[in-house]
């Protein structure tokens, strides 16, 4: 660790994801000589290879604008590059980098044979039209086509890329290419390759390892408060399953504040979240303008504040405190599963941990969202669609198998979970156990 703060001063949160993995294996790691003498843990921190270009495009106003694209291929020793890409202001090299190590670790959970990578860029979707939309994401193509192809790199959505981007950037794919694979990106259209429930699959995932999670607790997840943090993708799958299972979603939240929703989340609020982010608007207020009798807002809140039994992040990195922490336990939360991508700051996690709270790490919770893309590949390369049931019941089986070995891997003397070492150790397994028996390259 001191040797990467040196090298990489500055990059906190790649610093924070790599710390965290390492505390994790730390005792695994010394108990195989092996995995020490071909220097594993020094070469699985730093990324095969990182690509950044510019992205020039026009916007309404007629105006050339100029943004940083970049696509980072992690890691792949269990299978080609595999991951999201992110629009997102605030988008640095060191964001990607934490994101790729962490999708190296999650697709190892997954049990598909997807190695690690991340991309995107730092323009700011906020606010812009379609046309816009269109045309940044046709540029951002001109450059990334030549990185990816189905077998070699697959990307996918993430923050501010959902399907509507992912369609613009597949038909400019297709125009520079002249390749006709559907199987280049995922979270398609249902009509032209997607696979049925992607777009659900990373929040029903979370709330079948949620499910997971308080069973093994003796615990059960009907009638519970349910608080979300965002309104995009994430935190609208988990809101439909959330409540499908008896649940009650008493929040969601944005950058602008927490809307309280005390009665529970309706199914055409839950419809609403999805105008709210084809509007590019940011804004969750807009859901109590629009439904002033369930929906209460408080500006600069956030979902923290609300109290609940089960705390769900769905939006960005490092959005739960040490202090928003203490305010959910001390109104009675008693489990998070991070749904986010390192949700938690650090000294959150410890807080939840040394008081007895429930607590999963993103990489396990959230691996149903590129579970189900790798499922959407395997569609791809054989041309078939399988049904919704069919879908549903592989990620089933999925979430189970990435909770078994969270058990496996992170099952402490007092009988207890540790969820945080038991993901990290089992995706460290498989990655550094791949690597190994590749030889030195
Ligand atoms: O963080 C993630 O796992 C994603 N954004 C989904 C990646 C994917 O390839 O589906």
């Amino acid at each position: 660790m001191a040797g990467l703060q040196a090298k990489y001063p500055g990059e906190s949160e790649y610093l924070q994801a790599v710390q965290e993995v390492l505390e994790s294996i730390e005792d695994v790691y010394n108990q195989h000589p092996e995995f020490e003498k071909a220097k594993i843990v020094e070469r699985m921190v730093e990324p095969d290879r990182i690509f950044t270009f510019r992205v020039t495009w026009v916007d309404d106003q007629g105006e050339v604008q100029t943004n940083l694209g970049y696509r980072i291929q992690f890691n792949s020793a269990i299978g080609p590059y595999k991951g999201g890409l992110r629009f997102h202001k605030a988008v640095t090299p060191s964001m990607l980098k934490f994101l790729g190590f962490e999708q190296t670790f999650k697709n190892a959970l997954t049990t598909l044979p997807m190695g690690g990578a991340k991309g995107g860029s730092d323009f700011n979707p906020r606010g812009r039209s379609d046309e816009e939309i269109m045309r940044f994401c046709q540029a951002f193509m001109t450059e990334l086509w030549q990185c990816i192809g189905p077998d070699q790199d697959i990307p996918a959505g993430d923050v501010g890329v959902g399907g509507r981007e992912i369609g613009y950037l597949y038909g400019m794919y297709k125009k520079l290419a002249r390749e006709y694979n559907t199987g280049v990106l995922t979270g398609k259209g249902a009509t032209w390759g997607g696979s049925i429930l992607r777009p659900e699959a990373t929040g029903f995932g979370a709330l079948y390892f949620t499910q997971h999670v308080l069973h093994h607790a003796g615990k059960d997840i009907a009638g519970k408060r349910i608080a979300l943090s965002g309104f995009g993708n994430v935190a609208w799958g988990a809101a439909i399953k959330a409540t499908q299972l008896g649940a009650k979603v008493v929040a969601i939240s944005g950058p602008d504040g927490v809307c309280a929703i005390p009665e529970g989340i309706t199914k055409e609020m839950i419809d609403y979240m999805l105008v709210m982010r084809a509007s590019n608007r940011d804004r969750v207020e807009d859901m109590a303008t629009r439904f002033p009798d369930r929906a209460q807002f408080v500006a600069g809140k956030k979902a923290w504040s609300i109290p609940c039994d089960i705390a769900l992040p769905c939006a960005f990195q490092n959005e739960l405190s040490e202090e928003d922490a203490k305010e959910l336990v001390a109104n009675g939360c008693w489990c998070c599963c991070e749904v986010s991508n390192m949700g938690c700051q650090p000294g959150a996690i410890h807080y939840f941990q040394h008081n007895g709270i429930l607590f999963a790490p993103g990489k396990a919770v959230n691996a149903g969202g590129v579970a189900t893309s790798g499922l959407e590949m395997t569609q791809n390369a054989s041309h078939i669609s399988w049904t919704a049931m069919e879908v549903d019941d592989k990620l089933h089986t999925i979430m189970q198998c990435i909770h078994e070995q969270c058990v496996k891997y992170g099952t402490q003397e007092d009988g207890s979970i540790d969820y945080v070492k038991g993901a990290n150790i089992a995706g460290f397994m498989k990655v550094a156990t791949a690597m190994l028996e590749q030889g030195i390259i």
